[in-house]
């Protein structure tokens, strides 16, 4: 799939530079991406996106020096200069791409911001869709945080063609500090997005049995809402104990580890039912957002490695699996064949009904909001109409 990245704010910018630098390591040409901030030493900080692609606003108003977590602030800088950050989409180029991919701190200020504004001008003048992937403050971040992630996500989901969502809080260690968590993070967040994004991509390892293409992603992707992604890695144990080749699994620090997947061994078992438990792992294990998954509506699930262990019995009877666990009927799936020692399973919740943290978040920009306002009545959340979105 070809995307067209744009970080907004630090996070975003962070890692979307993370996924050109895998891009390049890999020697594909599958990602292109630019960044968009209001603070210029965030954006001198990048290493992989070209300087012309690093675009600074809000530079009469802050003068460089960021919005400070001030998302309305964020937004309304976005909108008086989105001239320019679409002139640098189009200067980069779109007549290839399948979709826009914008990546974002929702807990901040110019990501938070700036987000929503950006995807509903996308939306306007492109007939790509727009998705966005949000990471979630953790709640140590504080309430300010918070409510600015809920009420940018409360205009996300009316605006994006989805929105991914990446909680921090799920994913830091107890007792480690959200910042000192950061790059580990963002290597999660590459490895798996990456995998996924980079489907239907023909690699060195051919073409597969049954491969995911980009329209089965963007149609698991059309109900809209939230999604969370699940993922489970595996090595492949040959005879001839090779040299490990990670392949498009490597993230940014570093080769894979063999103490990172898991002893199953694929060969002389049944291949078909070592494909099947892969993929409950990656749907039973860590999603980027921790959700119920029967209330999902639709999924994918993509199994990629390579060919002789992509296994077509086990990737339907897993797609059957994962049907009769969600709320809805509609699997996608598919293989993706990569020239590794190792097999990995991304399974994609989209439209995602009941994610307790998006409701805790919801409560908590309510209250910080009826704080303010010394409202008393209560009323049930929804993201239509209980939190304010940003603009409407
Ligand atoms: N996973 C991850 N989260 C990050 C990273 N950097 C910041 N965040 C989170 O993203 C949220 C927003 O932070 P920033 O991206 O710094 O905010 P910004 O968009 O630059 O906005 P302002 O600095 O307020 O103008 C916070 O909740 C942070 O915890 C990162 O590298 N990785
Ligand atoms: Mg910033």
């Amino acid at each position: 799939m070809r995307i067209f990245f744009i970080g907004f704010g630090q996070a975003g910018g962070k890692i979307v530079d993370m996924f050109l630098e895998q891009d390049k390591k890999l020697g594909r040409n599958s990602f292109r991406g630019i960044a968009v901030n209001t603070a210029r030493t965030d954006l001198m900080g990048l290493k992989h996106i070209e300087m012309k692609d690093r675009i600074l606003i809000g530079q009469t108003v802050v003068k460089g020096h960021g919005v400070g977590t001030d998302n309305a602030m964020g937004a309304k800088v976005t909108f008086d200069e989105i001239d320019s950050i679409i002139s640098a989409i189009d200067k980069r180029g779109t007549h290839d791409i399948d979709a826009f991919m914008i990546v974002a701190g929702l807990g901040g200020g110019t990501g938070s911001g700036g987000t929503p504004v950006l995807t509903r001008s996308l939306k306007k003048i492109y007939r790509e869709p727009v998705y966005v992937l949000g990471i979630l403050p953790a709640p140590e971040e504080g309430k300010l945080y918070s409510f600015n992630a809920a009420r940018s996500l409360a205009t996300l989901v009316k605006e994006a063609d989805n929105t991914f969502i990446f909680d921090n809080s799920a994913w830091k260690n107890e007792g480690e500090s959200i910042k000192t968590a950061f790059s580990r993070l963002n290597d999660e967040i590459v490895r798996r997005f990456g995998v996924l994004f980079r489907a239907g991509e023909v690699g060195s390892a051919g073409i597969g049995e049954m491969v995911v293409d980009s329209s089965e992603i963007i149609n698991t992707l059309r109900g809209g809402g939230i999604t969370s992604v699940g993922y489970a890695i595996t090595e492949v144990v040959t005879k001839k104990p090779k040299k490990t080749v990670g392949g498009i699994f490597d993230g940014i620090k570093g080769s894979l580890r063999k103490k990172e997947a898991t002893e199953e061994v694929l060969l002389g078992e049944d291949r078909t039912a070592k494909v099947i438990s892969l993929v409950r792992r990656a749907m039973l294990g860590r999603l980027t957002l921790p959700c119920d998954f029967s209330s999902t509506e639709r999924a994918l699930v993509l199994v990629a490695g390579p060919p002789d262990e992509l296994d077509r019995k086990g990737i339907e009877k897993a797609k059957s699996w994962v049907e009769e666990n969600i709320a809805g009927v509609e699997v996608r799936g598919g293989d993706y064949p990569v020239n590794s020692n190792f097999v990995a399973a991304v399974v994609v919740l989209a439209t995602v009904g009941n994610a307790p943290r998006i409701k805790e978040l919801m409560e908590i920009a309510r209250s910080t909001r009826d704080d303010a306002a010394k409202i008393e009545e209560k009323k049930p959340l929804s993201f239509e109409d209980e939190i304010e979105p940003l603009f409407e």
